[in-house]
């Protein structure tokens, strides 16, 4: 195939560094950027195959998310904005640690095990984040594009969701909305204009909010949102990457775990703030009280207030709709609690990562899926939007119903339902806040946070972690999960799992309980427990306090 001596001609010039092993992690590749010129190439190739076998569009990111900005990485995006069936996840492993001259062997493998039609014309939509090094490793990802004889489009510097939503829009002949950045903010801001619309009495101070970019993309993607939003929403932005470094001291990742504000921001009793993460699909809100208290507003809060605005409008528009809240083992135990018990909603936990909570929300008419760390969306089911926009077109039902129907179909069009996105995140929630007329300090109040901490711990190979129960258990290495249940049971109201990430090389620690010092100190123990049995590295891990 002729194709084929071009891929091997240009993978000569993305060499594969011999014996480096990379793993298709939680959110695609990611690793220190210097290691990945040819995963890349290669994914650029998987991505044309993918498009051939799925006969529609696919789309590459590149980007490292919340990682450091030496980091860097790629995700692929299916047909419907969704991230990479699983089962295509081990070809990109395969062919992202094939060695040099194994590379056509192995494109021939998934040809083959897939029955991919080489013939059939294949459609690639790349975009970037703001790394320096995003640049060389997108012109990786169009070379190994081309290579294949794939077309390609390439969004340059876009938000990782913007990219899911050109996909979805593409895949869709525009059902969706208008394969631009611009049609992406038009659909989203007209439809947070008409939700607004329906809060009375919004002072200029309301609609204020101030942002941390983290630095990255959502920074420049949010200024060029600002002028379609009508004055509806005044944003200040700090952290927007004339400065500082991406995701250093500030961002979603750091407000999340160090449960304090961000450097380069100023935090003024009652002002509402958020941050982005470094690609801008997640987002956490947060205050400072009259005393300077450090509030966080995470995804399970998130989750609870978007969760509860549904609840409401279904019922107020007489839709009898299954809604369901799909969390992780991170989930604050509060959260769970709240939703389950008071608010009689359904609870889901799912394994970590969007593709696994994306799944789960898919099973039900209304699917609110956030992980704690700000990453989460909303899913309508095909049914549930078409009977929401019945009704909205209904001319015999009464105002309350009628006025609950038209908001259901604002917010379905402000919510970017192929992955979770800060920016349409960020406006739903606003018009929530202004519509309930809520200010920050009353959406905290809904229920209080168990005292929590998370942790990192370095050992010599993750992988020896192995867990279940989505990730609430480890099954090995032997004696851990036993170690954990002693150490939880000397705490009150305690919690504490351990689980390898997929983003960065660590094992992940969480602990809750009653009081912080006991939620900090249980995390500490556990944290001592993996590194004493799962081969730490490095100093052992010390005390918080
Ligand atoms: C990615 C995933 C998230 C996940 C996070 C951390 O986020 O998309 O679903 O929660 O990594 O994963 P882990 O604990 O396995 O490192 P992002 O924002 O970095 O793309």
């Amino acid at each position: 195939m002729a194709q084929f001596e071009e891929v091997s001609k240009q993978s000569i010039l993305h060499p594969k560094p011999a014996g480096l092993a990379l793993q298709y992690g939680t959110a695609g590749f990611r690793s220190n950027s210097i290691h990945l010129d040819h995963i890349m190439f290669r994914m650029g190739l998987l991505a044309v195959l993918r498009s051939k076998k799925t006969k529609s569009t696919i789309g590459i990111m590149v980007t490292a998310s919340h990682n450091p900005e030496e980091d860097n990485g790629v995700k692929l995006v299916d047909p419907m904005g969704e991230m990479l069936a699983a089962t295509w996840e081990s070809y990109a492993t395969m062919l992202a640690n094939a060695e040099q001259e194994e590379l056509i062997s192995a494109l021939n493998e998934i040809i083959e095990k897939e029955g991919i039609d080489k013939s059939q014309e294949a459609s690639v939509f790349v975009g970037k984040d703001t790394r320096s090094s995003s640049a060389s490793l997108s012109q990786a990802v169009l070379d190994g594009v081309h290579a294949l004889g794939g077309h390609s489009k390439d969004y340059g510097l876009v938000t990782t969701p913007q990219l899911h939503y050109m996909v979805c829009c593409k895949n869709t002949q525009g059902k969706y909305g208008d394969a631009t950045v611009e049609g992406y903010y038009k659909k989203l801001c007209q439809a947070f204009t008409q939700l607004v619309g329906n809060a009375s009495n919004c002072t200029d101070d309301q609609k204020h909010l101030c942002v941390d970019g983290a630095n990255g993309i959502g920074a420049l993607k949010l200024r060029e949102m600002i002028s379609h939003l009508n004055k509806g929403l005044q944003v200040t932005i700090f952290n927007d990457g004339s400065k500082g470094k991406l995701n250093h001291q500030c961002g979603a990742d750091f407000v999340k775990v160090q449960q304090k504000t961000p450097t380069g921001i100023q935090v003024n009793p009652g002002d509402r703030c958020c941050s982005f993460d470094g690609d801008a699909d997640r987002i956490v809100y947060y205050f400072a009280d009259s005393q300077q208290v450090f509030h966080l507003l995470d995804g399970d809060k998130i989750a609870t207030l978007i969760s509860t605005f549904l609840k409401e409008l279904l019922i107020q528009a007489g839709l009898n709709l299954k809604i369901a809240v799909v969390q992780t083992a991170y989930a604050n135990g509060s959260s769970t609690d709240y939703l389950e018990n008071t608010m009689n909603v359904t609870v889901r936990c799912t394994k970590t990562g969007v593709k696994h909570l994306h799944h789960a929300a898919l099973e039900f008419d209304v699917g609110v899926y956030f992980e704690a760390n700000g990453h989460g969306t909303v899913l309508f089911s095909k049914a549930a939007e078409d009977k929401i926009q019945q009704l909205a077109q209904d001319s015999r039902i009464d105002d309350e119903r009628k006025r609950a129907a038209l908001m259901l179909q604002s917010t379905i069009n402000v919510i970017n339902q192929t992955v979770g996105d800060a920016l349409s995140d960020m406006l739903l929630i606003e018009a929530i806040l202004a519509i309930k007329g809520m200010t920050v300090e009353q959406w905290d109040r809904i229920y209080t946070d168990l005292p929590n901490r998370q942790l990192k711990v370095k050992v010599s190979d993750r992988r020896v972690i192995d867990t279940t129960d989505a990730e609430r258990r480890a099954v090995s290495p032997a004696g851990l999960q036993e170690a954990i249940d002693n150490l939880v049971k000397t705490y009150r109201k305690a919690r504490s799992f351990v689980r390898p990430s997929g983003t960065e090389d660590v094992v992940r620690v969480y602990a809750e309980a009653d009081t912080q010092e006991s939620a900090d100190a249980l995390a500490h123990e556990v944290s001592l427990a993996v590194y004493r049995l799962a081969g730490g590295v490095g100093e052992e891990p010390k005390p918080l306090h």
